[in-house]
């Protein structure tokens, strides 16, 4: 049986599967009926990318236009915001290429999830995991009920064609004061294949139609209970050495 996708909107949509945030910043991610603070979560690393067009990041508002390549990866890689993203992939199959940080087990139900802007119905894009490819389309996200805040897009000259000419060409201001809402969607690893218990440890995107290529903001995956289960049990053994002193 597949779960398929969940939509991540607000706990009033789905008590089970939300994302929690505190402005435009992520601050908890609730998926299966678990809730994840944002520190438990396991990020990704840029490893490949294509882009569609010449706007390519999403920087908070009345950011700085030149940018450094921790600050560029930091847009989709570190922080937890919705305001800033590395946006517009283009439609080539594996334009957007990730590692997970560490390998990603399958369990059961969604295992990673992203945040993709639009002022509309969110874009569709292609995911690839260990060869398969799932199209999520724009009607299986939920509405976080956030928007960004007068968030900025940072221009090339070129779309950039590889993950160099995306971290070291020159970049310019864009559009300014993008005001569009956040939309999640939870991946469930079971759809491509993957058994439970199986590791993953990178992934594809790339945009669905070259009209509305899409604009991810977010993307993380979540650690298997039992080794948040060891995190615990950790922070609690490292009070106990403390009080001890
Ligand atoms: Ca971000
Ligand atoms: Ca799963």
């Amino acid at each position: 049986m597949q779960a398929g996708t969940v939509a991540l909107g607000t706990s009033t949509d789905d008590t089970d599967n939300y994302g929690t945030f505190s402005a435009q910043t992520l601050s908890s991610v609730t998926l299966n009926g678990i809730t994840y603070d944002t520190s438990d979560l396991v990020q990704v690393t840029l490893t490949a990318w294509k882009g569609a067009s010449v706007g390519q990041f999403l920087q908070y508002n009345n950011g700085p236009v030149t940018l450094d390549e921790a600050a560029r990866r930091a847009f989709l890689e570190t922080d937890w915001s919705g305001n800033t993203g590395i946006i517009n992939p283009s439609t080539s199959a594996g334009s957007a290429g990730f590692n997970f940080n560490t390998p990603v087990k399958n369990i059961a139900g969604a295992d990673m999830f992203l945040y993709e802007i639009n002022s509309s119905t969110p874009d569709s894009f292609q995911i690839t995991i260990d060869g398969t490819t799932v199209n999520v389309t724009g009607a299986e996200y939920g509405n976080s009920g956030t928007s960004t805040a007068n968030a900025d897009v940072i221009n090339f000259s070129n779309a950039p064609s590889n993950l160099t000419n995306l971290l070291t060409n020159t970049t310019t201001s864009g559009s300014n004061n993008i005001n569009q809402t956040i939309h999640g969607v939870g991946i469930d690893f079971s759809d491509f294949g993957i058994a439970l218990g199986a590791t993953v440890s990178s992934f594809t995107l790339n945009s669905s139609s070259s009209g509305a290529t899409f604009d991810p903001v977010i993307i993380a995956a979540v650690p298997e209970p039992a080794s948040l289960w060891l995190l615990s049990l950790a922070a609690v053994a490292m009070v106990v050495v403390k009080r001890r002193k």
